[in-house]
């Protein structure tokens, strides 16, 4: 009698670029790898709510407080589809939440700065949503299945995120001198932060060998960072702000731009806990969660009803 070797079937998946489903038989280390990318990435869509929506009821129009309020709830709705990706490979929601509000769960270092200017919601939505856009469209073709297929979506949402910031940032680039001088600002405090949510150079990056390995990432860190950098610096030379980076400067060789690393010192803090804000988004998030206590409970209670309705009859 033949024995079916579930590790060949696993490897001639991702040699064939197929798709890996929540049944398929799968590497234990391949479902953790899994799990932590996507519960963080989760993490980062609902912590990542928090800088901008501090500005809701601050917008400076009517308009633009209907588009952000419109983004804001998206990233909500992507933290649910990712959660539902991630509970896919049988990891409850309760024990992603319980990680991220123990700290032992990370989520995107760029979240733990402050939003000090209306400058700075647009700058998230050029430079953090366009980092991010950077990043997802590589995912949409991860090896698996539940995570892509959430990508697909959830790019499509970032895409207007993208052109909701450039449009603001550019309305505040060709403004008043004072506007001007805050779009500089916003640009010149988001530039690095925005680098390193990349994470660290591919030589500092544990992870990466097996993401690649595993069709979980096609591209490295360091190779979406400098195609970020490549498409940014021509849209902040037509904004006409300065260049955040003395040391950005064409390098024909290479065809891209050679600029500074980020302060990977400072990154590291962030990571571990350390930044500006990461102490208030963290009990941000406890709140909210504990404050929905009551919510969780009425909508169990009324599930085990309907359930017993369904017994009885
Ligand atoms: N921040 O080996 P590495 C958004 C950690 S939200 C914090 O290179 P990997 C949005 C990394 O986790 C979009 N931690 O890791 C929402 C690892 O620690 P652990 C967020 C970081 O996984 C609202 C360690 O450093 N996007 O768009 O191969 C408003 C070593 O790193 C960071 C995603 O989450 C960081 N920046 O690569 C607006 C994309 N970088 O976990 C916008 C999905 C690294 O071993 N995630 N670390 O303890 C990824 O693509 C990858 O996980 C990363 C890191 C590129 C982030």
């Amino acid at each position: 009698m033949s024995t079916i070797n579930f590790e060949e079937i696993f490897e001639t998946k991702l040699a064939k670029n197929e798709m890996i489903e929540p049944k398929d038989w799968m590497p234990d280390n391949y479902r953790k790898h899994l799990i932590r990318q996507i519960s963080q990435h989760a993490h980062s869509e609902i912590v990542g709510m928090l800088p901008e929506g501090n500005w809701i009821t601050r917008a400076p129009s009517l308009r633009s407080k209907i588009v952000l309020l419109a983004k804001v709830q998206d990233e909500g709705g992507h933290g649910l589809y990712l959660y539902t990706a991630a509970e896919s490979l049988g990891i409850s929601r309760d024990e992603m939440l319980d990680a991220l509000h123990t700290s032992k769960a990370k989520y995107s270092s760029i979240f733990n700065y402050p939003t000090l200017t209306w400058a700075d919601v647009a700058a998230i939505g050029w430079l953090v949503d366009g980092a991010a856009i950077m990043n997802q469209v590589m995912l949409q073709r991860t090896s698996y299945g539940p995570y892509s297929r959430a990508m697909i979506r959830i790019c499509k949402e970032e895409s207007f995120h993208q052109r909701q910031g450039y449009e603001a940032m550019t309305r505040l680039a060709f403004g008043t001198p004072a506007q001007k001088s805050m779009a500089q600002d916003a640009l010149n405090r988001f530039w690095f932060p925005t680098l390193m949510m990349f994470g660290p150079p591919d030589k500092e990056s544990p992870n990466s060998d097996n993401a690649v390995k595993w069709r979980i990432k096609r591209e490295t860190n360091d190779e979406l960072r400098q195609r970020f950098v490549n498409q940014t610096v021509p849209q902040i030379e037509y904004l006409g702000l300065n260049l955040p980076d003395a040391n950005i400067k064409w390098n024909e060789a290479k065809n891209g731009y050679d600029f500074s690393e980020p302060n990977w010192v400072e990154f590291k803090n962030v990571i571990n806990g350390n930044g500006p804000c990461n102490k208030e988004r963290l009990n941000a998030r406890v709140n909210a969660h504990k404050n929905g206590e009551w919510v969780r409970a009425a909508a169990a209670a009324y599930a085990k009803k309907l359930d017993d309705q369904t017994l009885a009859a």
